[in-house]
């Protein structure tokens, strides 16, 4: 473990509110669908109060926490772990491409380009740990090959932390946008990822604290992958045997994003995984 600065909930979560309130989005939702939703959410959030009785006490301290949730810039983190899944749930229900996943509060656009067989940037005391290799074709939904497709990676570094939203790292480490050779092919090293604890000095691991749940997310790397004329997909690999695969706390594993490496003779794990996109709906 790294023991000279302790990032804090409060530190990343600011980062990941300051990171996603830098663009406006905007959404053609019309007057009656929102409506409509609105109205069934708090007919929804009624019937639970109704349900479960819920106290003054209650109440208070929910109405506390959620200003707290705010105050620490934790809102990213909170609805990424508990919501996003939902919602990448539905937004994929007509994709027959390689399955996505969650995208979470860490996602950086811009990261370095590198060539199809590249190492990812890391310090020094990222390289002692266990080397990944992860290589692969990305294809179109036929199997044929994608030149000109390029794949964003990024993945928290041995001691659960992002670069750019804990101050000690390096801008870009454990980041890189790669561009596959003219078939799609690609190559990439990095390490492998460790389980992943969500930060629990903030409002979001008081409550998971609370409740008696767990803070753990399973190793995973984060990836987008883009081509001209397809669908881009965010998606996450995970280890199969690995901790916490069935029990994520962000509930975004599948079995379709189960990597199984193998020890090469150099004792780097190394695994192929190809990803196929959907032609773009627009
Ligand atoms: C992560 O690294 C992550 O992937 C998610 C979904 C939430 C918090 C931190
Ligand atoms: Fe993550």
């Amino acid at each position: 473990m790294t023991t000279t600065t302790t990032p804090s909930a409060a530190g990343s979560g600011n980062a990941a509110t300051d990171k996603f309130t830098g663009e406006r989005f905007t959404a053609d939702t019309s007057p009656e669908r929102l409506s409509a939703i609105a109205t069934e959410a708090l007919a929804d959030l009624g019937a639970l109060i109704q349900k479960h009785a819920i106290t003054y006490p209650e109440y208070r301290v929910l109405k506390q926490w959620l200003i707290d949730v705010g105050e620490g810039g934790e809102w990213p983190l909170l609805l990424d772990v508990f919501v996003e899944h939902e919602i990448e749930d539905v937004n994929s229900r007509n994709f027959q491409g390689t399955k996505g996943s969650i995208e979470g509060p860490y996602y950086v656009p811009g990261a370095p380009e590198l060539p199809a067989q590249c190492t990812l940037p890391m310090r020094d005391e990222d390289r002692v740990h266990t080397a990944l290799v992860l290589r692969g074709q990305v294809t179109d939904l036929d199997g044929a090959g994608l030149g000109g497709a390029v794949i964003e990676l990024w993945h928290a570094d041995s001691d659960g932390f992002y670069s750019q939203f804990a101050p000690h790292l390096p801008e870009w480490n454990l980041r890189g946008t790669i561009v596959t050779d003219t078939e799609g092919h690609f190559d990439i090293t990095t390490i492998a990822p460790a389980p992943y604890q969500i930060p629990t000095d903030g409002p979001t691991g008081q409550f998971i604290a609370a409740a008696g749940w767990h803070p753990w997310r399973p190793a995973h790397l984060h990836l987008r992958v883009t081509a001209p004329g397809k669908q881009p997909i965010i998606t996450q690999l995970y280890f199969a045997g690995g901790d916490w695969i069935d029990d994520d706390v962000a509930g975004a594993t599948k079995p379709e994003l189960l990597l199984d490496p193998r020890l090469d003779d150099t004792g780097r794990k190394v695994v192929t995984y190809n990803f196929a996109l959907d032609p773009a709906v627009d």
